[in-house]
């Protein structure tokens, strides 16, 4: 894990260079950094974004917008053990329990 008090090293390089640049690019459909007119339907409408992309504060303590209060993006909810997604109490963990978690 990185050390957020180190400086960045330098020598870095992301198993997917760019990768990032799709998700501002989605996030900012209607506006992209690249420019580009995204018109699926080809009806000369453009898209509007597909949705929110941002980073957190720091890998130690992993706060977004809505985590730090500085926005309306990401909360980032932490759960304190694997027995905790068990959310309505059926003693299973599967998709039912992602639709629970859903409704927050
Ligand atoms: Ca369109
Ligand atoms: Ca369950």
């Amino acid at each position: 894990m990185a050390d957020p008090e180190k400086a960045p090293d330098p020598f870095y390089v992301p198993a997917h260079a760019g990768a990032d640049d799709y998700l501002h690019e989605a996030a900012e459909a209607n506006d992209p950094p690249s420019g580009t007119f995204y018109d699926p339907e080809n009806d000369g409408i453009q898209v509007e974004s597909l949705g929110v992309h941002e980073h957190w504060n720091n890998p130690v303590d992993k706060q977004y917008s809505r985590n730090l209060g500085s926005g309306s993006g990401i909360e980032l909810l932490k759960t304190s053990s694997i027995l905790d997604a068990d959310l309505n109490d059926d003693a299973k963990v599967n998709l039912k329990d992602f639709s629970e978690l859903a409704q927050y």
